[in-house]
């Protein structure tokens, strides 16, 4: 006979959810690693392109950029979906409009304090899709959900949201970050459930 010692139960989604995933109303922690220790004033945000120009940003300089309210919705890839979400930070738009004299390319390396990395394209972070964020829930970003400030890519699976956010170089060519190397999809769409390499 087997005994089951707990049985979560799951609540019923409000809205449909993209495939496979189920409604979570708490907001589970999922890193690599330990959570780096980084305070607003030691953290710095660059831009950087391939011939070596680089565009910084350090966190007043940051802050005083304008800034959005997003409500939206979370999918992690490893199924549990967060709806209506709500945070505050700045469009990528924003920044590169304010970075200058940077060469753009069609791919980005977002990267973290700590090392962990993600690849992206540069049209899934542009026109309102993408945030540096650095409050949650009205309140700065908790560390171990990323603060000082992350990536929010809310039209990506959460893994391509990184934490500790350093910064992001751009790329000729779409390179695989820290899941992708492991066998995470390149691209990481939860409406056409591209989990892994093959989906
Ligand atoms: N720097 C960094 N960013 C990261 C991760 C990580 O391990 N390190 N984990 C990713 C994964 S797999 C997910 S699901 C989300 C989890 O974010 P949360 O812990 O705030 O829920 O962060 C992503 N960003
Ligand atoms: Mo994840």
């Amino acid at each position: 006979m087997i005994t089951r010692g707990f049985t979560s139960q799951r609540s019923k989604s409000p809205r449909p959810l993209p495939p496979g995933q189920y409604y979570e109303e708490g907001f589970p922690v999922l890193s690599a690693g330990p959570t780096p220790k980084i305070t607003p004033e030691q953290w710095e945000f660059t831009l950087e392109d391939r011939q070596g120009q680089v565009t910084r940003w350090s966190w007043t300089e940051f802050m005083s950029l304008p800034q959005d309210d997003i409500k939206t919705d979370i999918h992690c890839v490893d199924k549990w979906s967060k709806l209506d979400t709500r945070w505050k930070g700045v469009s990528i738009d924003v920044l590169l409009s304010e970075a200058g004299e940077l060469q753009l390319e069609d791919y980005v390396m977002a990267f973290s304090y700590g090392g962990y990395s993600t690849n992206l394209a540069l049209d899934d972070i542009t026109e309102g899709k993408a945030w540096v964020a650095w409050e949650f829930g009205g309140k700065p970003l908790e560390p171990e959900h990323g603060g000082p400030a992350r990536l929010l890519v809310p039209q990506r699976y959460f893994w391509k949201s990184a934490k500790w956010l350093k910064g992001l170089r751009f790329m000729s060519d779409d390179q695989p970050g820290f899941w992708e190397q492991a066998g995470y999809h390149m691209r990481g769409d939860p409406k056409s459930e591209e989990r892994y390499w093959g989906d």
